[in-house]
């Protein structure tokens, strides 16, 4: 039996992470296209930066939540593959999988990149990264690069989307878990699980934009549902 999880904002919203989509559209504070794209980021670096140094610098203030340990405590006891795909770029599923470890078979991968790794804008190497970054902050790597935020912003490819695609065709259960369903590819991932045959739920606070492509639903808070809907896997 093989479980793809898809997660997104809303699994974090109970440890006091802010989800994206609020009423006004903003982002915290900032239009999307001005901080999560590459050209905000051409046309202004120290924006940029800074939106990402705080969200960066507020990790250590947030703890994972029963939903990221409900999934930690699935992922120690399943038999089969367990494929862990977040767009959350926080480490709170890292750590709830690091305080509870998970059994052969599982991947999580981060689609969208994470806050607390760093990218070099020539080479693409990538290194751990838990302080800020300032506007052009000079690349380790090569002289004539800089790093950026290891983060996916839209216009760009998300991450590992080979492994993604695979693990979503040979799947036999799909949960979705606290996104919107607005951002692709991700929003399309149920289609895929659905197409190799697999169970697919619709696990969120409120129906979603994408909620008549799931077979199952259970709305609530995630802390409050997902723990005994994960018990009777
Ligand atoms: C790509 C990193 C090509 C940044 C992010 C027009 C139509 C369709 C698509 C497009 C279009 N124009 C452009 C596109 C493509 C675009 C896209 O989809 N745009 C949308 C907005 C229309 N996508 C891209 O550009 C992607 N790249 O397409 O490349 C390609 C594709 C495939 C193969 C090859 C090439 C790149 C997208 C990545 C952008 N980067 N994040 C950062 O984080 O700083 S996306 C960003 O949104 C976050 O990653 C976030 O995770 C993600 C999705 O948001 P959600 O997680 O769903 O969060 P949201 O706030 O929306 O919802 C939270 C949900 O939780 C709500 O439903 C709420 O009810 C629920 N909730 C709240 N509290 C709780 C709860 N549920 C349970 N319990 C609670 N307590």
């Amino acid at each position: 039996m093989n479980i793809v999880v898809l997660t997104g904002a809303g699994i974090s919203a109970e440890s006091g992470v802010p989800t994206f989509r609020a009423s006004d559209g903003l982002w915290e504070g900032h239009r999307v296209e001005e901080v999560a794209t590459p050209e905000g980021f051409a046309a202004n670096p120290a924006l940029v930066q800074e939106f990402y140094n705080l969200r960066r610098a507020f990790l250590s203030e947030v703890e994972p939540n029963a939903a990221h340990l409900a999934l930690a405590e699935l992922a120690a006891r399943w038999q089969g593959d367990f494929t862990l795909v977040t767009q959350n770029v926080d480490d709170l599923h890292d750590r709830a999988h690091q305080q509870i470890m998970p059994a052969a078979g599982f991947s999580l991968i981060h689609m969208h990149g994470e806050l607390l790794k760093v990218r070099c804008t020539r080479t693409g190497k990538v290194m751990d990264w838990h302080s800020d970054l300032q506007p052009y902050h000079p690349s380790p790597f090569d002289p004539s690069g800089y790093l950026r935020p290891h983060i996916v912003w839209f216009g760009e490819i998300p991450l590992e989307m080979a492994q993604i695609e695979k693990a979503l065709s040979e799947c036999d259960l799909f949960l979705s878990i606290g996104t919107s369903g607005n951002v692709y590819p991700a929003a399309g991932f149920v289609q895929l699980a659905s197409m190799a045959g697999a169970r697919t739920v619709e696990i969120n606070l409120e129906p979603t934009v994408g909620q008549n492509l799931f077979s199952e639903h259970l709305y609530g808070h995630a802390t409050e549902v997902l723990p005994p809907f994960l018990a009777t896997l």
